[in-house]
């Protein structure tokens, strides 16, 4: 399947490579040179690719080319394990790029553009190299299937420039007699699933230590996923539904079903469908090499929280590990999920990502059909299957398990005594204030790069999203202190009330606050007034990144090039605000400003991808902020507090939003 080279060289608009001839693939080496000739035509730079000694690849190979691959499944993140080690260990980007073309035949696709991304994102000599988006080398991991009949037709038949964008219908997946589908537009939305599939590539659990071993990369994946749940329960909200159930009962039936319609290009197979009420069954697939049964969730739950219980885990000599008030969260994060910096994953086992394995087989459990996983199976559509978020309620129940055994935060460390949040406004261009709107709105991507038929060219589909007018934050603080101060603004927003129409006790909101924003601003004495614009969101990266629809013909800046691949990870800015509902969701706005002194890293944050810090640390950097993640609001109310207001001190201050949802849909601009 000749696709595009998968190095762009920089600066130029199509490179071919010369390859030696015992680099190819047996079926291509009688065709030779005359490949690169025929690929070469209208290429812009011809690399020569030299010939060095390539080290054995052994077990990579087993995973054939027309294979799905899996991160979550032992084998697999084994050899891919391995890979990226050899990507790593060559010693300069001439061998790179050697090694790399030798691996592209041979290997499984979507195994080789993982460790390969994983390996440039690492490697201090290629930080400059770019990447494709993965949606457009692999759109059919995020697009429905039938899209790319259509493609092929328009792509074959009319010129590039006539091309209309193909327009994917918003419900393609279910219809409304499922409840569940009114939150497909969140489960199924595109920003999201790369934003999912971009934080997993970043924060690998299993490659050379160098790679994995994060600044508090086991407290990271806590938070982020945390705040999933925050958000897909926000929106359930929204769509009147109550809050995701934890899966917590691994015997109990699933009552929710999921028909991905995604068929993938290289297995050339449907994504299979996860039909309602099965149960997870032992798994014996040899193919997989996993034999597990579903016991062991119990049994290393059950450890987890014993360890949890107990204040200390153990490692695989038997020492005793505490799971301190600063770093405790980090290790437990690491052994849920688990990472190999488990502190013990013989005994804690491999949580988190075995539960995925398990619901991803769970049609086929025994490979008697000799089917693949589903979508559960890979970071890149798990976020699709209603079941993610029962799963991952249960985890982070686990967490918040951990979070409850913490000493509460007293008065004196929420407080910053002498400053004092005096108002908070909400602005929208032309609206009223403290009214967010929300409506749907259509964009374009192109997929063409990970489409292998000629002739080629662009060919764009064109899908619908969730929008919110940006809007402006207007916070007026009030310093009195006797000098100058700095804080940290911390700015959240929850659901102003419980599924009965209820207010909400504090310990039950506080996990439904989701970040907004998070910046630090200096205090003069006095009263300040501070203004801040949403597109600025310490969570979000601009569609454009997320998309990165990069036009190649049109010139790039090198730092446009350069920052992609690390900074493709943050949460897509069109889903920034839950969508609300049309009669105006009644929300509260949460601002604090905290002291700097207690915040602060000692680091320049200065350079690239230092924009969306909040889910996603920032490059090379150690995460920009000293609190428990999700500070204040990770962890029980001191005694006394029942609510919100009960919690404030005054630093902090709420503000009641509404957040309403009209439905209509903003077309893009006529692409031809
Ligand atoms: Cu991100 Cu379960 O970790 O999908």
């Amino acid at each position: 399947r000749p696709r595009e080279p998968v190095f762009i060289a920089k600066g130029s608009k199509k490179a071919v490579f010369s390859v030696p001839n015992e680099y190819l693939a047996d079926k291509y080496k009688p065709l030779g040179v005359a490949l690169t000739n025929r690929f070469g035509e209208d290429a812009d730079e011809r690399i020569d690719v030299k010939k060095i000694s390539i080290p054995p690849f052994g077990e990579i190979l087993e995973l054939s080319r027309d294979e799905n691959f899996s991160l979550f499944i032992p084998k697999h993140r084994r050899i891919a394990g391995r890979l990226i080690d050899i990507f790593l260990g060559m010693r300069n980007v001439d061998d790179l790029v050697s090694v790399a073309v030798y691996a592209r035949d041979r290997v499984n696709p979507y195994l080789f553009n993982y460790a390969l991304s994983v390996a440039i994102l690492h490697r201090p000599d290629t930080q400059d190299v770019d990447l494709p988006s993965f949606i457009e080398s692999f759109p059919d991991k995020y697009v429905d299937a039938k899209v790319f009949a259509q493609a092929r037709e328009q792509a074959t038949v009319v010129p590039e420039g006539s091309r209309a964008p193909i327009e994917i219908p918003k419900d393609y997946t279910a219809s409304d007699l499922e409840e569940e589908h009114r939150l497909a537009y969140f489960r199924e939305d595109l920003g999201i699933n790369l934003h999912h599939w971009h934080w997993h590539l970043v924060y690998p659990f299993e490659a050379a230590r160098e790679v994995v071993a994060k600044n508090r990369r086991g407290e990271l994946f806590y938070y982020m996923h945390q705040q999933i749940i925050a958000r897909y329960n926000f929106e359930r909200l929204c769509n009147k539904l109550k809050r995701a159930t934890r899966f917590n009962d691994f015997k109990q039936a699933i009552q929710e079903a999921y028909f991905p319609k995604l068929d993938s290009l290289v297995a050339s197979r449907s994504w299979p469908a996860r039909v309602g009420n099965q149960r997870l069954k032992d798994l014996n697939r040899e193919v997989d090499q996993i034999k597990q049964d579903v016991d062991d969730l119990k049994r290393w739950s059950d450890r987890i929280y014993a360890a949890i219980h107990q204040g200390s885990a153990t490692d695989e000599r038997g020492r005793k590990i505490e799971l301190t008030e600063n770093e405790g969260i980090d290790i437990l994060g690491n052994m849920i999920e688990s990472s190999i910096l488990s502190p013990n994953r013989t005994f804690y086992g491999d949580m988190h990502n075995m539960g995925h394995v398990f619901i991803s087989y769970v049609h086929d459990p025994d490979h008697r059909h000799l089917e693949s996983f589903g979508v559960m199976g890979d970071s890149a559509t798990a976020m699709r299957d209603p079941i993610f978020y029962r799963w991952h309620s249960y985890i982070d129940d686990i967490f918040q398990e951990y979070k409850a055994t913490l000493p509460r935060y007293t008065e004196n460390q929420l407080n910053f005594p002498g400053v004092t949040v005096s108002k908070v406004e909400v602005q929208v261009q032309g609206g009223s204030a403290n009214t967010l709107n929300t409506f749907w709105q259509q964009s374009d991507v192109d997929m063409s790069r990970g489409m292998d038929f000629q002739p080629r060219g662009s060919v764009f589909v064109r899908f619908t999203h969730l929008q919110h007018q940006p809007f402006t934050y207007k916070i007026t603080v009030k310093n009195s202190s006797n000098g100058n101060r700095k804080g940290t603004c911390r700015i959240f927003i929850a659901p102003k009330l419980d599924e009965r129409g209820n207010p909400w006790l504090y310990r039950d909101q506080k996990n439904m606050f989701v970040e907004l924003d998070k910046f630090t601003v200096n205090l003069k004495q006095g009263q300040n007034n501070i203004t801040r614009a949403s597109s600025q969101s310490s969570v979000t990266i601009p569609f454009e990144r997320t998309f990165r629809n990069l036009d190649l013909n049109r010139p790039q800046g090198g730092e446009e090039l350069a920052q992609f691949n690390f900074c493709g990870c943050g949460w897509t800015q069109h889903m920034l605000i839950p969508k609300g509902t049309p009669e105006g969701m009644p929300c509260q706005l949460f601002v604090m400003i905290s002291n700097y002194e207690d915040d602060k890293v000692n680091q320049s944050t200065e350079g690239v991808c230092n924009d969306a810090g909040s889910y996603c640390g920032i490059k090379d950097k150690l995460y920009p902020d000293r609190r428990s993640m999700g500070y204040p609001f990770d962890r029980m109310p001191r005694n006394g507090v029942d609510t919100l207001q009960q919690f404030l001190t005054s630093n902090m201050r709420v503000q009641d939003v509404t957040i309403k949802f009209t439905n209509r849909t903003v077309r893009p601009k006529s692409r031809n």
